[in-house]
């Protein structure tokens, strides 16, 4: 079997290089001549666990190349992105595809589309393309099937995790479950092409709402003055609740992209914009809580620990500390960063101790797991905030070392709001309502600290 995969992006290099190591001869296709010069040296343009010994497993059976060309099966992992002006899908890199296959296309063979679209672009956007070839859909087969491989464990989850293959009809539907079972190991669903691409926005709008629910969860419970940490803990023991974690923002270039995609040309949905706009706000949110930390301090200097969008990853696509950043400056603060997954990113250093020098407030955006060990002792900062946006941090520790810790979400040390009057915007508490740790009492009833490890409340 011959596959062309289009797109040597996050998605498309790893599919192409898992159906290189399980026996085909596959053609990856990139506009970007680099990507191409890159794979054809024996390099990677990026970085993703696993992925060097699968290149090395797979590469005589791949190579890389900026046209298409003939071959059994055609795969499009191209991006889509959101437009910013319109928050409106961009298919201009599925269409481009579509219309380079085309030339190439010949009966029988086999078009998969995994890029994330809205529903109905299979039938509406890429078939009709495909068929300039003069071959109709029927004598090609045609099938939608969307990744769902987190960054980080890519690999993993594209061998193990469930799939849903949408087809045009039914040859489609089963030629495109044998292609996929060379290496898929997981149980794969069948739908039509237009289901398919409807399951794959939900799954990530699901994801999307329930984080919004955690973050305004964090925010009440600041208000309500009450850890959150603990309550989502004591609540997700309900056998049917499961409360994700609240954070500084939702990044990345899926979850906080495809619900636009699902409700773009809808005139009735709410609540997954309102969603969206929950999430989105959480910079702004973290950046008073700096604000209320940082009055009166002059010049003052925040230091950034994490930029990637999420943990254990140097990926900063869509990152929340895009906006953390430009918000901070705008307000005259001026930004180090330190992430020791990131290469490059504006006001990056490469030492935790370097960056945090001389600085007012250290704010943890990411929660890398190597942030957990940080010794505060080994950093000099001028006043010694800490803002945790992710609980990750050992509390006590900073304490200890004369921090003043505030968690996002925990009200438990913050003052009280008196029954009856309006809550001050978010984080402009008094810096001296800001948490401190007394000593351990013994253990009360339960023995959930903030972040569910055992302790005392
Ligand atoms: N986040 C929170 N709280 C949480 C979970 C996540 O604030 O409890 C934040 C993360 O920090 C990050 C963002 O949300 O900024 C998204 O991270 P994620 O780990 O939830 O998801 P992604 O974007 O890395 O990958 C998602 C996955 N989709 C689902 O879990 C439904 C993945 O399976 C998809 O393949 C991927 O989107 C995609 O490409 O569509």
């Amino acid at each position: 079997m011959k596959i062309c995969v289009l797109g040597l992006g996050y998605i498309g290099l790893p599919t192409a290089l898992l159906f290189a190591a399980h026996g085909a001869n596959v053609v990856g296709v990139d506009v970007k001549q680099s990507v191409v010069d890159c794979l054809n040296h024996g390099n990677l343009p990026f970085n993703e666990p696993g992925i060097e010994s699968l290149y090395h497993e797979a590469k005589v059976r791949f190579r890389a190349r900026t046209e298409p060309e003939a071959a059994d099966v055609f795969l499009i992992a191209v991006p889509t992105p959101l437009d910013p002006a319109t928050k409106v899908s961009d298919l201009s890199y599925v269409k481009k595809a579509a219309e380079m296959i085309a030339p190439h296309l010949a009966e029988k063979n086999l078009v998969v589309l995994e890029s994330t679209v809205p529903p109905g672009t299979s039938e509406r956007v890429v078939i009709p393309r495909l068929e300039k070839s003069g071959v109709a859909a029927g004598e090609f087969l045609y099938a939608h099937c969307p990744e769902r491989a987190i960054p980080g464990r890519t690999l993993q989850e594209m061998t193990g995790n469930s799939r849903v293959i949408g087809g045009y009809d039914r040859d489609s539907i089963d030629r495109a479950t044998a292609v996929y079972q060379t290496f898929v190991r997981g149980q794969i669903y069948q739908t039509d092409t237009r289901t398919a691409e409807f399951v794959k926005l939900m799954e990530n709008t699901c994801r999307d709402v329930n984080i919004a629910l955690a973050n305004e969860f964090a925010q009440l419970a600041e208000e309500c003055g009450i850890n959150v940490w603990e309550a989502i803990t004591l609540a997700n023991k309900h056998p049917r609740v499961s409360i994700l974690k609240p954070g500084p923002g939702v990044g990345g270039h899926c979850i906080a992209i495809d619900p636009w995609f699902l409700t773009e040309n809808s005139t009735r949905c709410r609540m997954v914009a309102t969603a969206r706009e929950v999430n989105d706000s959480m910079p702004n949110y973290v950046l008073h809580i700096a604000r209320s930390l940082l009055a009166g301090i002059r010049n003052p200097t925040i230091c950034i620990f994490g930029v990637a969008y999420k943990g254990n990853i140097g990926d900063t696509r869509e990152s929340p500390a895009f906006k953390f950043i430009q918000l901070a400056e705008n307000e005259g603060y001026a930004v180090r960063c330190y992430d020791p997954y990131v290469g490059e990113f504006p006001h990056l250093l490469i030492d935790a101790a370097d960056a945090a020098a001389g600085s007012d407030c250290l704010v943890v955006l990411t929660d890398h797991d190597c942030f957990r060990a940080i010794d505060p002792a080994g950093l000099r900062m001028r006043t010694k905030h800490v803002i945790d946006a992710r609980n990750i941090l050992d509390h006590e520790k900073w304490v200890g070392q004369g921090f003043s810790v505030r968690v996002l979400g925990d009200g438990s040390l913050l003052q009280p709001v008196p029954l009856g009057e309006v809550m001050p915007p978010a984080g402009l508490y008094s810096a001296d309502a800001t948490r401190s740790i007394a000593p351990p009492s013994p253990p009360s009833i339960s023995l959930l600290s903030p972040n569910g490890r055992e302790g005392y409340i």
